[in-house]
C-alpha cells in the first residue's frame, strides 16, 4: 500500500454513503476522486458543499474540496482505489437489480490497471462481486483476474458493505467494525490494509459471499425483530393493553430484548435488503418474507385506525407529525409516515395538516391535496386529532398539558401519558 499523500482513490457514487465515505477518505490523506453521474451532484460537490443532509458533512466536504484532497468529476480517471458505493434497487417483483453496480465495473475497466484494488461497499445480492470479478475479466483480459487464474492476479477485488446508521454516518464509518471479503484471501488483505487507514474499529476479513450475506442479514435480523414488535402492537390493541409498557417489562428479562413497533418500516435498506434473500432462496425464506408483509401491513393498518378516528369527528382538523422515515433526519425515502400522511392527505383534503420541522415545503405528492404544512405551535393550537408518525424531538417534548385535550393516534409511544380518549373541545372543530 502507497503512503498517504501518493495513494489514489476513486469513489463511484456520490450519494448518502459514497460521498461521506470519499470526505472521510480524503480526510485520511489520500488524493480522492468522486465519480458521479449527475453533472448537478458533480458540481456542488466542487463547490464545497453538499447536496445531502448529513450531521457534520457539510464542514468536512468543504474542508477536503478547499485542501483540494477531494475533487468529483463525472468522468473516471486512473486510481490505486476504487470503491463502489451506487444503488441496488430492486424490481417489482423484488428481483435486485445490479445494474448501477455492474455499469460502475465497466467504467473502472476503461482505467484499471495492474497494482490496484476494486472494493465493492453497495448493497448487493450473494454473488454480485465475483460477477463484477466477470465483468472485469471480459473487458480487461489482458489483466488476471483473481479466482480464476491461481494466486497469480493483477488485480484485488473484495467486497467490504457499509454498515453506518443515516444521522451517525460520519461518526460510524470510522467507528464501526468492517467486514471485508475478497474473492481471495490476498484480496481481503489488501483491502484491509486500505480500510485501516481510516477506520478505528475492528477490520474483519472473510469470503466475498460471506459478506454480502452478512450485510443482508444484518438488515433483515432488525427487519425481522421490527416486525415482531408490530405484531405484538396489533396483539396488544386487540387486548386492550399498552404495547410499549408490556415491551420495556418484557425487555427487563435478561434475554429478551424487543424492538419497538411504529407506523411500518422505512428507510432504502431495512425494507428493501430482505428481499435479496428472498428472492434468493424463496423456498427458505418464509420468516424474511413474512416480516416484510408485517411491517409493510403495518403500515395499511395505521392508515385504517387513522381513517377510523377521522371520520368519527366530522370537520375536526388533523395534523399528521413527522414525513421522516426515522426521528431526527430528514430523509422520507421508503418513509411509511409520508406514505400514511399522503393517503390522509387525499382523502381528507384541508383537515389534515403536516408538521415536519425537517421539511421547507411539502414534498411533491402533495401538491395534488389540499393539505398544508404548519409548524408544531400552529397544530396545537388548530388540531384536536394529531397523528404521531415519526418520533422527532420536538415532537417528544410537546408537555401533557398541551395536548390532554387532543383525540391522539400515537404509532410510536412517545406520549406514554396520552389519556385514551380526550374529549374533543368544539373549539377546535372546524367552522362548517
Ligand atoms: N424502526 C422501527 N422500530 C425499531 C427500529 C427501527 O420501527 O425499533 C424503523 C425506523 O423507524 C425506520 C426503519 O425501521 O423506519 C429503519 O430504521 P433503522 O434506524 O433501524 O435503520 P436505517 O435504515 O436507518 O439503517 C439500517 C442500519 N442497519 C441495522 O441497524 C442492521 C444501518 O446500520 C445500515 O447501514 C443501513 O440500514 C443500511 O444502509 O443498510
Amino acid at each position: 500500500m502507497l503512503s498517504a499523500p501518493e495513494l489514489k482513490v476513486a469513489v463511484l457514487g456520490l450519494g448518502y454513503i459514497g460521498l461521506p465515505t470519499a470526505a472521510v477518505i480524503a480526510r485520511s490523506g489520500a488524493q480522492v476522486l468522486g465519480v458521479d453521474v449527475t453533472r448537478s451532484v458533480v458540481d456542488i460537490v466542487n463547490s464545497g458543499k453538499v447536496h445531502i443532509e448529513e450531521v457534520d458533512l457539510d464542514g468536512l466536504v468543504s474542508g477536503v474540496v478547499a485542501r483540494g484532497t477531494l475533487t468529483a468529476s463525472t468522468e473516471i480517471a486512473p486510481a490505486d482505489v476504487f470503491v463502489i458505493a451506487v444503488p441496488t434497487p430492486f424490481a417489482d417483483d423484488h428481483a435486485p437489480d445490479i445494474r448501477y453496480v455492474l455499469e460502475a465495473a465497466a467504467t473502472i475497466a476503461t482505467v484499471l490497471k495492474a497494482g490496484d484494488t476494486i472494493i465493492l461497499e453497495s448493497t448487493s445480492p450473494v454473488g454480485t462481486t465475483e460477477q463484477v470479478r466477470d465483468l472485469l475479466a471480459r473487458l480487461r483480459p489482458d489483466l488476471r483476474v483473481p479466482g480464476r487464474t491461481g494466486d497469480g492476479a493483477d488485480v484485488a477485488i473484495a467486497y467490504c458493505p457499509e454498515r453506518v446508521l443515516p444521522g451517525r454516518i460520519l461518526v460510524e464509518l470510522i467507528d464501526n467494525d468492517r467486514v471485508i471479503g475478497g474473492i481471495t484471501p490476498r484480496c481481503a488483505r489488501k483491502a484491509l490494509a486500505f480500510y485501516r487507514r481510516f477506520v478505528r474499529g475492528a477490520c474483519v476479513t472473510t469470503t466475498a459471499r460471506a459478506a454480502e450475506m452478512t450485510k443482508l442479514t444484518e438488515n433483515a435480523f432488525r427487519d425481522v425483530n421490527i416486525a415482531f414488535a408490530n405484531e405484538l402492537s396489533l396483539v396488544a390493541d386487540t387486548m386492550g393493553v399498552d404495547v410499549w409498557e408490556v415491551i420495556r417489562l418484557a425487555n427487563r428479562h435478561p434475554r429478551v430484548n424487543i424492538l419497538q413497533p411504529g407506523p411500518g418500516v422505512g428507510g432504502h435498506c431495512i425494507a428493501v435488503d430482505p428481499w435479496f434473500l428472498v428472492h434468493a432462496d424463496p423456498d427458505h425464506t418464509p420468516l424474511i418474507r413474512t416480516a416484510r408483509e408485517v411491517n409493510d401491513g403495518k403500515t395499511a393498518h395505521v392508515v385504517a385506525q387513522a381513517i377510523a378516528l377521522i371520520e368519527s369527528l366530522p370537520g375536526v382538523p388533523v395534523a399528521c407529525l413527522g414525513l421522516a422515515f426515522k426521528a431526527n433526519i430528514d430523509d422520507f425515502r421508503e418513509s411509511p409516515a409520508l406514505r400514511i400522511a399522503l393517503a390522509l392527505a387525499a382523502r381528507f383534503g384541508n383537515r389534515v395538516r403536516i408538521v415536519e420541522p425537517y421539511a421547507a415545503a411539502l414534498p411533491n405528492g402533495f401538491t395534488e391535496t389540499a393539505a398544508t404544512l404548519i409548524d408544531i405551535d400552529a397544530a396545537i393550537a388548530s388540531c384536536a386529532i394529531m397523528i404521531v408518525l415519526v418520533d422527532h424531538d420536538v415532537f417528544r417534548s410537546v408537555p401533557l398539558e398541551e395536548r390532554a385535550d387532543k383525540r391522539v393516534l400515537d404509532t410510536r409511544g412517545i406520549w406514554p401519558d396520552q389519556p385514551r380518549l380526550a374529549p374533543v373541545s368544539a373549539a377546535l372543530r372546524l367552522a362548517g
